[in-house]
């Protein structure tokens, strides 16, 4: 069994940070995932110049175990790739059947997840929201309002990333505005983009 002590980290609620410094943010910029947008030439034009940052989020030191929870924040910014809305870059857990909880903190968008098998499914959230997403499914979080979508998140600690399949296959939905408002669209780069 995992030889952890107790401890308390702090996550500000509105910003999701970790103030005090004790944990280090992981950082995904457009250049880190922009095959991963529909309007590719959109985001290849914003990493060869800005390069936005899209989102930080935490991932602790904590052995990989299955009883081992691992936790943090995802703090993920406004904006939009062409008229797709900033997202993260999303995954299947390596260990497929395990699950996660999300709570919402501050901002505004959802959660957009897909089985292998081809199911799609799209749960808005909103601060004081929280989401279950069961093993099997894919989860992206998608940020369609104006400021920075703050959310905590919950999993096995022996889950992992499988990070791959997404990328080569891509999402079968993708988030965009329409009129001000987001709305699903089928992903015209599904499994075609490398
Ligand atoms: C989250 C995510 C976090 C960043 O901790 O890892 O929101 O998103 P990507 O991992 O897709 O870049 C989680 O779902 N962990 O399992
Ligand atoms: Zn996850």
């Amino acid at each position: 069994m995992a030889d952890v002590k107790p401890f308390v980290l702090d996550f500000n609620l509105l910003t999701g940070l970790c103030e005090s410094g004790k944990v280090k943010p992981t950082l995904r910029h457009v250049s880190n995932m922009a095959a991963q947008f529909a309007d590719h030439e959109a985001a290849q034009a914003l990493a060869a110049g800005e390069n936005p940052l899209l989102y930080e989020f935490y991932g602790l030191d904590l052995p990989e175990e299955s009883g081992v929870l691992q936790f943090g924040t995802t703090k993920l910014y406004p904006g939009k790739v062409g008229d797709e809305y900033y997202m993260t870059k999303g995954h299947f857990h390596t260990i497929l059947d395990t699950s996660e909880v999300y709570y919402c903190l501050s901002g505004q968008g959802g959660m957009l997840m897909e089985t292998p098998e081809g199911e799609v499914d799209w749960k808005e959230m909103k601060p004081g929201d929280a989401l279950y997403v069961p093993g099997r499914w894919a989860h992206r979080s998608v940020n369609t309002g104006s400021e920075p979508l703050v959310m905590f998140f919950v999993y096995r600690g022996d889950a992992g990333h499988d990070y791959g399949t997404i990328e080569e296959k891509g999402y079968r939905k993708i988030v965009v505005e329409r009129d001000g408002k987001p709305v699903l669209l089928d992903n015209p780069k599904w499994v075609t983009f490398s």
